[in-house]
């Protein structure tokens, strides 16, 4: 495995490159165009120039993430085809800058849901945290003010205000779109980007829905192990894969995510390691990377990592707001940078443990 650190652009990150590439062991940065919109192509020259610049100083671009997929997409509209186009010159245009790792997911008009962005820990640490009965409470036009002002100055990733303000008609988008509407239009849009990918040899690794259920009765189906394996048998092409994102699948606590791992052997291409603590099943904030800190036993997740013979990036999640730093919530650097260490650690001991 290779560790590294998720960065968003030196326009949009408050942590810098400089930062990163002293975090012991942490080799590569998962980075993305963060002003481009779902939809747009990306161009080389601007594939280029952020390489160079983290090439500059001294680390390299170890995969993709994400590059949305436009809703068109996802709802299967009669205008997606446009946007698949688009995708795939994307796509070629990463190839072509030698890259071969995009993390992206299937998500209808929500990615990732939190209903608090800055739930205060008794060591006095903040962390984002998810309670059903807060959701349940909202209606889904009201979600992005009830936590933009925790944002604390930044835009977080699948939460862009341009896009909030499109709500309604993106509900409406998605009116008569099911489980199985959706599997069909992943489908339909896997089997249209395979070509580019194995030309190009790109991983498309799919992150999983958070949390593992649907939120405001839009259909969800990257949530446990039968749906992902039937994703990859769907599409059985060794360039449609997985991130692994063990605070996502996590969520639902149905969810064994050693045997998952296991279960998903040589489809893994990148993998998001973090840790949550339950309240109840439907209430839980993330916490520390450490297994004792959460519910979570992340030695066990490292070993099945290891056990598969993952070779991909890994990087810490989320972590804690801490130290009074001032960080797009999850994305700061010292939390991060402890999760690092701590993972590192534990590979370090499991593979010297199998020697
Ligand atoms: C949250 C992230 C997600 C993830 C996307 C992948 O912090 O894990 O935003 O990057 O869902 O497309």
């Amino acid at each position: 495995m290779e560790m590294t650190l998720r960065w968003y652009g030196s326009r949009f990150d408050t942590v810098t490159l400089e930062q990163i590439r002293q975090i012991p062991g942490v080799t590569g940065v998962i980075t993305t165009l963060y002003d481009t919109a779902p939809g747009d192509v990306w161009s080389r020259e601007q594939i280029h120039a952020l390489k160079e610049e983290v090439e500059a100083a001294g680390l390299h671009i170890s995969g993709i993430e994400s590059v949305n997929v436009h809703d068109a997409i996802k709802a299967g509209t009669a205008d997606r085809d446009r946007y698949i186009d688009n995708y795939i010159e994307t796509l070629e245009n990463l190839g072509k800058e030698d890259i071969h790792l995009v993390c992206y997911n299937f998500m209808p008009v929500f990615d990732w849901t939190r209903t608090e962005l800055a739930r205060v820990r008794p060591d006095g640490s903040t962390v984002l945290a998810y309670t059903q009965e807060a959701v349940d409470a909202l209606h889904p036009e009201d979600m992005f003010a009830s936590i933009s002002g925790d944002m604390n100055g930044t835009v977080m990733p699948g939460w862009e205000p341009e896009r909030m303000e499109h709500i309604r008609e993106m509900f409406e988008m998605y009116q008569g779109v099911d489980d199985e509407a959706l599997f069909a239009n992943l489908k339909y849009f896997l089997e249209r980007i395979m070509p580019v990918c194995r030309e190009y040899d790109i991983r498309m690794a799919i992150h999983p829905d958070d949390p593992a259920w649907s939120v405001f009765g839009l259909p969800r189906i990257i949530v446990n192990k039968e749906n992902i394996l039937r994703m990859m048998k769907m599409v059985d092409d060794p360039h449609n894969g997985v991130t692994f994102c063990s605070g996502s699948y996590g969520t639902s606590l149905e969810n064994d995510l050693p045997d998952m791992i296991r279960s998903l052997k040589g489809r893994i291409y990148f993998a998001h390691v973090r840790n949550l603590k339950f309240h109840s099943p439907t209430n839980f904030e993330e916490a520390a990377h450490l297994s004792s800190d959460g519910s979570f036993d992340m030695y066990e997740i490292m070993k099945a990592l290891y056990d598969i013979g993952f070779d991909g990036p890994i990087r810490p999640d989320h972590g804690r707001m801490i130290w009074g730093e001032k960080a797009m919530p999850g994305y700061g650097l010292y939390d991060r940078a402890l999760g690092a260490a701590y993972l590192n650690g534990l590979w370090e001991a499991i593979e010297k443990s199998r020697r």
